[in-house]
C-alpha cells in the first residue's frame, strides 16, 4: 500500500496514523502549495515525516520496536512508537514484544524487560525516579540497539515521547544520551468545565466531558487527551470548576462519581490522575446536615465517608481543589475558621488514601487590607505552619488575577512551612482569549525566573516551586487551559502552544520560553527552518506586543466583565476591585497605584533587595511602572520621554506590531497547510482591528485627565 502525503496529512483521529506504507515520498521535495489542509486536532502530535536526508539517517537508525511489557501502559508506549515511527519514517517499523535485532528501539523498565534488565542501568534508573528515564545508544544481546529505560512504567512513556519528539523536531539521535526526572511532582491542568457542558472561561467550545453520555460511553477523544497530556508529562487534571455552584453540585454524587470514575479509568494508563474542585459547604449542599463548620465532628466524618466512597472508585484518585471564601464561594470562614482549619478537614479525610489537598489563595476579602494586592499574602502567611502535611496552597502568578503583566506574587518564598504550587493560565482570559496570538511561555519564564531572593540570590520562583528553595514534600505547577470541544482544541492555533508550554514547564520550569516554541513549531507546523525562525520571533515577540496595546508600563486590569474589551472607565461591576478605576488610578494629577514604601506598601512584602529594586523609581523596572508606582503625567521615563507621551509610544508601537505579525503570518502563506494558514490570518485581522481599538479607547479615557495631545 502507498500513501500520499495527502493521506498523511488528512489522517483522523489522534493516533490512526499508523498506516504501513512504502517509501512513495522518499526524495520527493514537496511545492509547499501543495500543502494538504490540515484542521489542528492532532496538536504536536503529527509526526509529519521530516525531510527526506533526515528520514534516510532515522529510517537507518530505527528498524524495530522492542517492548516486552504487557499491561495497558506498556501497549500504549508500543502502539505510540509504532504509529509514530511509521508516520515519521513513512515506512512500517516492525513493533513488536519479543525478537530483538539490531537497530532495535528497546523500551522498558527492568522489571518488565529482561532485554532492559539486561543492560545493568537499575542503580542510575532508581536514582531518577518512577518517572524518570534514560534514552542511549546500548548493546543487548550483542546487538546494537537505542534503549528508552525507566525505573517505572510511565517513565518509560514519558521516555518514548522525548524520543519521539526529537525525531518530529529534525534532532541527530545517533549518539544520544538524555537522562531526565522531572523537577514538580504534581503538573496539573485545571478545567473549568461546568456539568452543563459550558466551560467558565474558556474559548473553544463545549465542555470535552459528555456527561450524559458517560460512563456507559467514552469518546474517543478522551483518549486522545491523555495522549496529548502524557506527551508533555502533565500527570493529572482537575475536570470541574472551582465554582462549585449549584448547577455544579452533583459531581459529588452517587449518580456522577461513577461518570467521573469512568474517565479516570481511560486516563490511568498515561499516567493522569483525576482531581475533583469541591464546594466547601458540601456537608449541607449534598450531605443534608445542618452545618460544614470544619470543627464539627459530624462534618468531619461526612468528609471521610466521602473520600472513602470515591477512593473505592478511583484508588489512584489524586484529591481535591478548593476555592473557598472567594468570589461567593462558600469556606471556612462563614464559620468564623480559618483557612488552615477548613483545608485541614479534607486533608484528614484525604490522608489514609494519600490524596492531597489544594487549596488556592485566590482569596481578597476586602476587610483584609483596601489594596486586593496585598490580600492573600495577609491572609495566608498568617497560617504559615498550620496546614497539614497533604495540604498545598495554588497561587496564581501575581497577587491580582492573571494580568497581562505582574510582579510575581510574594507568596512565591513567602511560605517556609506549606508547599506552595503554581497556578499560571493557559487560557488566555484577560489575553485576547481565543482571538489574539499571545504565546504565553515568555510570560512564564519571566514570572519563574524571577528572584525571590526568599534564602539570598538565586531563590527563584521556579527553584521555589522545585522545592528547592524549601524542602516542600510535596511540588506542583497548575495551567488553567480549558480545551474544548472546537476541532483544534484550543480555539485559536497558536493557542495550542500555551498548553504545550505550560506541560514542559511544569516538568521543567527551568526550561526557555524560545526553546519550547521552537519545538512546538517544529512538531504542530513545520521543520523548515526559515519559517521556523520567523514564527519562532513572531511567538517571542508577541506577549509584548500584546502589553503594548493594551496594557503597558504597569497597567493592569484596564477591562469590563468579558476580560476582553478595553473598559478603562468604571464598568459598574459588584465589587470596587472589579473595576479599572481601582487599579489605574487616572486623574489630572497622574496616573498608577501607589504600591510603594511611601503609598499602601504593597513592596513590603517582598524580601529585602525585591522590595527596594520595586519601591525605588530608579530601579523599578518600567515595565512594572504604574503597578508600584503613582505619577505625574509630566513624569520623565528613562528615554526622557514624558509618562504620557510614553504610555502613547507603547500604544502606538503595540497597533503597528500587530500589523507587522499580520504581515509577517502573510508571507508564510505557501510555508503553512491553507486551512490554519487561514484561520490564523482570520484571527490576525480580529487582533489587527482590536489593538487599534484598544489604543484609541484607552488612549481617549486618559487625554482627559492628562489634557496632553497625542503625538
Ligand atoms: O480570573 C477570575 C475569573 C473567574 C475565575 C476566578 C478564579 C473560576 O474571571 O472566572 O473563576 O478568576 O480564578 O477563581
Amino acid at each position: 500500500m502507498t500513501i500520499t502525503r495527502r493521506d498523511f496529512m488528512a489522517a483522523g483521529a489522534l493516533g490512526t496514523v499508523g498506516l504501513c506504507v512504502t517509501g512513495h515520498l522518499t526524495g520527493q521535495v514537496l511545492e509547499a502549495r501543495d500543502l494538504p489542509p490540515e484542521d489542528g486536532y492532532r496538536l504536536w502530535l503529527r509526526y509529519a515525516p521530516p525531510a527526506p536526508a533526515m528520514a534516510a539517517r532515522y529510517r537507518a537508525a530505527v528498524r524495530q520496536v522492542i517492548v516486552e511489557g504487557y499491561t495497558p501502559t506498556s501497549q500504549i508506549v508500543r502502539t505510540e512508537a509504532g504509529n509514530a515511527l511509521a508516520s515519521m519514517l513513512q515506512a512500517a517499523v516492525p513493533t513488536s514484544q519479543t525478537g530483538l535485532n539490531a537497530g532495535a528501539l528497546v523500551i522498558g523498565t527492568p522489571a518488565n524487560s529482561p532485554a532492559i534488565r539486561s543492560l545493568g542501568w537499575t542503580r542510575e534508573l532508581d536514582a531518577l525516579g518512577a518517572e524518570g528515564y534514560i534514552i542511549r545508544p546500548a548493546t543487548i544481546g550483542g546487538h546494537a540497539v537505542i534503549a528508552i529505560a525507566s525505573q517505572g512504567e510511565l517513565g518509560a512513556l514519558y521516555g518514548t515521547f522525548h524520543f519521539l519528539r526529537l525525531m518530529a523536531t529534525g534532532q541527530p539521535i545517533g549518539a544520544l544520551n538524555q537522562r531526565e526526572r522531572p523537577k514538580v511532582m504534581l503538573r496539573m491542568i485545571n478545567h473549568w468545565d461546568n456539568l452543563n457542558g459550558t466551560i467558565e472561561r474558556g474559548y473553544a467550545g463545549a465542555s470535552l466531558w459528555k456527561w450524559n453520555d458517560l460512563p456507559g460511553t467514552l469518546d474517543p477523544r478522551y483518549t486522545d487527551y491523555a495522549r496529548v497530556m502524557a506527551s508533555i508529562g502533565l500527570n493529572g487534571a482537575v475536570i470541574n470548576n472551582v465554582n462549585v455552584n449549584v448547577p455544579n453540585l452533583p459531581i459529588f454524587s452517587a449518580e456522577y462519581l461513577p461518570k467521573v470514575a469512568a474517565l479516570a479509568s481511560v486516563w490511568r494508563p498515561y499516567g493522569i490522575r483525576m482531581y475533583l474542585s469541591v464546594n466547601f459547604s458540601s456537608p449541607v449542599t449534598i450531605g443534608g446536615m445542618k452545618t460544614a463548620d470544619p470543627l464539627d465532628p459530624g462534618v468531619a466524618a461526612w468528609w471521610r465517608t466521602k473520600a472513602d466512597e470515591i477512593y473505592a472508585l478511583m484508588p489512584d484518585f489524586g484529591g481535591f481543589l478548593v476555592k473557598a471564601n472567594s468570589e461567593g464561594q462558600p469556606g471556612p470562614k462563614d464559620y468564623g475558621r480559618t483557612h488552615a482549619e477548613g483545608a485541614n478537614v479534607l486533608a484528614d479525610a484525604l490522608a489514609p488514601h494519600k490524596g492531597n489537598v489544594i487549596w488556592r489563595a485566590f482569596v481578597y476579602d476586602d476587610d483584609i487590607d483596601p489594596d486586593r494586592a496585598k490580600r492573600a499574602y495577609i491572609e495566608f502567611t498568617r497560617l504559615d505552619g498550620k496546614f497539614k502535611p497533604n495540604v498545598l496552597v495554588q497561587v496564581k502568578n501575581g497577587p491580582i488575577d492573571f494580568q497581562p503583566r505582574e510582579p510575581f506574587h510574594p507568596l512565591f518564598g513567602g511560605m517556609k512551612h506549606t508547599p506552595v504550587l503554581a497556578e499560571v493560565q493557559a487560557t488566555q482570559e484577560y489575553m485576547g482569549q481565543a482571538k489574539h496570538l499571545v504565546y504565553l511561555g515568555t510570560m512564564w519564564e519571566e514570572f519563574l525566573q524571577s528572584d525571590t531572593w526568599a534564602k539570598g540570590k538565586g531563590s527563584t520562583v521556579a527553584k521555589a516551586i522545585e522545592g528547592a528553595v524549601e524542602p516542600y514534600s510535596v511540588t506542583g505547577f497548575v495551567s488553567v487551559t480549558n480545551p474544548g470541544q472546537d476541532r483544534n482544541w484550543c480555539g485559536h492555533h497558536f493557542s495550542q502552544a500555551n498548553w504545550y508550554a505550560a506541560g514542559r514547564l511544569a516538568w521543567n520550569p527551568e526550561l526557555k520560553a524560545d526553546q519550547i516554541a521552537e519545538e512546538w513549531i517544529r512538531m504542530t507546523f513545520t521543520n523548515d527552518p526559515a519559517p521556523v525562525a520567523t514564527i519562532r520571533d513572531l511567538m517571542m515577540r508577541s506577549r509584548e506586543i500584546y502589553l503594548n496595546y493594551t496594557m503597558p508600563l504597569g497597567l493592569h486590569h484596564l477591562i469590563g466583565g468579558n476580560h476582553y474589551a478595553p473598559m478603562p472607565q468604571n464598568s459598574g461591576g459588584p465589587r470596587r476591585d472589579w473595576t479599572a478605576v481601582y487599579y489605574h488610578q487616572a486623574s489630572t494629577e497622574g496616573i498608577g497605584f501607589d504600591r510603594s514604601s511611601k503609598g499602601d506598601n504593597y513592596v513590603g512584602q517582598y524580601f529585602p533587595p525585591v522590595r527596594d529594586m520595586f519601591d525605588n523609581l530608579a530601579t523599578c523596572p518600567e515595565t512594572y511602572l504604574l503597578f508600584f508606582h503613582r505619577l505625574p503625567w509630566t513624569y520623565r521615563l528613562k528615554n526622557g520621554q514624558t509618562l504620557w507621551n510614553g504610555l502613547v509610544s507603547h500604544y502606538n508601537q503595540g497597533v503597528r506590531d500587530a500589523e507587522a505579525m499580520r504581515a509577517t503570518w502573510q508571507s508564510l502563506a505557501g510555508a503553512i497547510d491553507p486551512q490554519r494558514h487561514k484561520e490564523v490570518a482570520d484571527r490576525l485581522d480580529i487582533q489587527v482591528k482590536d489593538a487599534a481599538a484598544w489604543r484609541d479607547q484607552i488612549l481617549t479615557y486618559f487625554q482627559q485627565f492628562s489634557k496632553m495631545d497625542r503625538v
